[in-house]
């Protein structure tokens, strides 16, 4: 489309699958959901999907041109991964650390710097091909678990891109999450991206709480917001392509399988379940509830015929094959135990099948089995029931798919819970018609109008308006034409003021208030500055005046202290700006020393008018907890005080309310005739230092968030720059 840059899908694997049979390159196309789901972005956009071919480099380095032009032809852009990386990215961290431990079996999680610096070499690679492709101004939507580490590889080296990420697996509770010892990069991998999206609403306050507890940054309505941006995460439940497989079972070629199956079954009830091999499928498990069924309920022994499907899957790793061996003795135990020469229990299938094959499987299915120990969504679950045209058939769904929290009327049962498996069972083959049909239509209804292309639709266009809520967030960035008009007007000025916010614009956040002493390089800064006669030089903090005096007081600098109770100008002593009282500290003390008590890690910093409770060192969620909490305790105990409690930066500050910056520089406001005004702070309560300069005034916000300043700055680095250049580099 015009006026929009191109979008990039990304995902490990291909829609196109290259592989060498006899010598000769073959391509197989994909036809999945995700290829079927995204296919209407192909036409809008000048669209380019970029993966891995599912070969070794080094298998087709002869060929490396002729493969690339015939996956032109498809709008596809190969990465080719050497075998070793193949090795150790794909079927090292990826399968053996990450989809262990993302599915809840953090005892089969292998942790290996080798195969840690495999992951990120594979991310570098995918970014190394994407990084010719990409301009700015491009959308990128990088797809599951493979691939964490892209988005902020990616920011890092174009930074204007709308970058979406989707993991189609779950994402853990944050204490199975935070046994991973590389999940700092990995979150900050993650967060690279504008829009992270997951299956269910679990997974995002999974994600969320992961996000706080481990890397420190909060969130509210599901953005969390770091130095620098504003990130969203969302719910995107994936959908199918409904149509094809509502259509499938009224095509001949599968009326034709569905006979087939039918001669062989008779009159038999059918049980079925489709799965790859895998020990987040919970196929043992189910077996096992099965034989418990077969026991507890004996009128049905022989009457029903369960049709197990498993598709081979990471053959030769010995996790698999100990599995496969497993459940072929289960599967040959059970039918040795219940079979009879007319009638075998399970019919047991280990291989793929045909798409018209896996339409009948759904189509004959009286029941479908679908009981994984964990998985992001589970598409069979959705398959099956927009298989079911007539609504004659029953889901039971484990609880712990994805899809069980979109799929209420399934008949929903603990995938351990053999006894209540069972019943279920028993329960499905006994509901009437009536009740099947439904259950079966309120879910078709929900899964047709929530296909697999309105998902893809839904996750691109809330990506575009997360981009838009961001502007609201970061303000204009104080750069080119803008920044040079400062600078002249700077330069032209005949008396100019600087009210400078001190933690947060000049220094960075330390863990202890106490350690952000001004550094050498920033007192050379103020020193320059305050050496120009036409400057009048404010520092305006929320510090106590003592400690101001202590690291600035050799500086011939303005000094507001405690938000504006104390000033000290140039050549003069320390005084307050008006007499307040301070009574009230009395009453709220003893509350905020409960709270530190309360809360480990939190502590009270009296200052001369104000108290202040900090919890910058506390567990965040339950900090969060607690500070609600005592805000609403103060709220009440200070209804009749003239005194207000303020939310700062992890602090909660106690205080007379008419105590503020604002009103503070309107001291200097008054005092003289300015023609050059600036005003740099970070947080809110810099906002009334903002709302009461002139409107020529320049004002700038330090970090993003929504703020009345003119313009923003990133972090106190550029503060930094900034009066360098002004007061001439150093
Ligand atoms: C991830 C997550 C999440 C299966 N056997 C045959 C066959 N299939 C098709 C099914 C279905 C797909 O494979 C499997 O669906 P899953 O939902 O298990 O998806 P995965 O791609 O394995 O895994 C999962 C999903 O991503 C989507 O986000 O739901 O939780 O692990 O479409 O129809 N197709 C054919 N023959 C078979 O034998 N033709």
């Amino acid at each position: 489309m015009e006026g929009r840059g191109k979008l990039i899908i990304v995902s490990n694997r291909l829609p196109v699958s290259l592989s060498r049979k006899g010598g000769k390159l073959q391509y197989q196309r994909s036809v999945g959901g995700l290829a079927t789901g995204l296919a209407s972005f192909y036409r809008e956009y000048n669209s380019t999907w970029v993966g891995w071919p599912g070969i070794a480099a080094e298998k087709v380095k002869d060929d490396a041109q002729n493969i690339k032009r015939h996956l032109k032809r498809e709008n596809c852009v190969p990465v080719f991964l050497p075998q070793s990386v193949v090795e150790q990215f794909y079927h090292g961290f990826c399968n053996k650390t990450i989809w262990p431990l993302f599915h809840y079996f953090p005892t089969y999680a292998v942790f290996s710097d080798t195969l840690w610096n495999a992951y990120k070499r594979g991310n570098q690679l995918f970014a190394d091909v994407l990084e010719d492709i990409l301009r700015p101004g491009d959308t990128v939507w990088i797809h599951d678990f493979h691939l964490m580490l892209l988005p902020a590889m990616l920011r890092k080296r174009i930074p204007d891109l709308s970058i979406g990420f989707f993991l189609h697996i779950p994402f853990p509770s944050s204490e199975i999450f935070r046994l991973m010892p590389w999940r700092d990069e990995v979150l900050r991998g993650l967060l690279g991206a504008d829009l992270v999206g997951f299956h269910t609403a679990d997974y995002v306050g999974h994600f969320l709480s992961s996000v706080r507890r481990i890397l420190g940054y909060e969130n509210s309505f599901n953005q969390v917001l770091t130095e620098r941006r504003m990130i969203q995460a969302d719910v995107f439940p994936m959908g199918i392509d409904y149509k094809s497989f509502r259509d499938a079972v009224s095509s001949p070629e599968v009326k034709k399988e569905i006979e087939k199956i039918k001669q062989r079954v008779k009159d038999n009830k059918v049980i079925i379940s489709v799965d790859r091999l895998d020990y987040t499928k919970g196929i043992l498990q189910r077996l096992v509830a099965f034989e418990c069924f077969l026991n507890r309920y004996p009128d049905w022994r022989g009457k029903v015929t369960f049709i197990l499907l498993v598709v081979p899957s990471r053959i030769g790793v010995e996790r698999y094959a100990q599995l496969k061996r497993e459940l072929d003795e289960m599967v040959g135990r059970i039918n040795g135990k219940y079979g009879t020469i007319g009638w075998i229990p399970i019919w047991y299938l280990y291989r793929a099948v045909p798409k018209e094959v896996l339409s009948a499987l759904y189509a004959v299915g009286d029941v479908a089995l679908i009981t994984p120990l964990r998985d992001g969504m589970n598409l069979v679950a959705k398959e099956y029931v927009a298989s079911k045209i007539n609504g004659d058939g029953v889901i039971i769904l484990g609880e712990l798919a994805g899809a069980a929290r979109e799929m209420g009327e399934a008949i929903i049962v603990n995938p351990l819970d053999k006894g209540q498996v069972a019943k279920a069972i028993q329960q499905a083959l006994e509901m009437s018609l009536g009740e099947k049909a439904e259950r079966m239509i309120a879910m078709q209804q929900r899964l047709e109008r929530y296909d697999v292309v309105r998902w893809a639709n839904d996750f691109v266009e809330r990506l575009r308006y997360t981009k838009e809520k961001q502007m609201v967030f970061s303000g204009k960035k104080l750069i080119g034409e803008e920044e040079k008009k400062l600078h002249e007007d700077y330069k032209k000025a005949k008396r100019r003021v600087l009210f400078l916010d001190y933690d947060g614009t000049l220094v960075g956040f330390k863990d202890k208030p106490e350690k952000a002493k001004p550094d050498e390089e920033l007192i050379k800064i103020l020193q320059r500055l305050i050496g120009d006669e036409k400057n009048d030089v404010v520092i305006v903090s929320g510090r106590d005046p003592y400690t101001l005096q202590n690291w600035l007081g050799e500086l011939r600098i303005n000094i507001i202290a405690e938000h504006g109770i104390w000033i000290k100008e140039v050549d003069e002593e320390w005084a307050m700006i008006e007499l307040f009282d301070n009574e009230w500290k009395e009453k709220v003390r003893p509350i905020l020393d409960l709270y530190t008590d309360r809360t480990p890690g939190s502590f009270v910093e009296e200052k001369e008018f104000s108290l202040v409770w900090h919890y910058r060192r506390c567990d965040p969620i339950l900090a969060t907890v607690r500070a609600r909490e005592l805000k609403d305790a103060l709220l009440q105990l200070i209804a009749n005080l003239k005194i207000g409690v303020l939310e700062g930066n992890k602090v909660l500050e106690v205080k007379n309310t008419s105590i503020n910056k604002g009103r503070a520089i309107l001291h200097w406001l008054a005092k003289a005739d300015y023609d050059f005004i600036l005003v740099i702070g970070d947080d809110w309560t810099d906002e009334d230092m903002f709302e009461v300069v002139p409107q020529e005034a320049y004002s700038i916000k330090v970090g993003f968030g929504i703020s009345k300043a003119k313009y923003r700055l990133d972090d106190p680095d550029e503060v930094r720059n900034l009066l360098k250049k002004l007061g001439g580099a150093l």
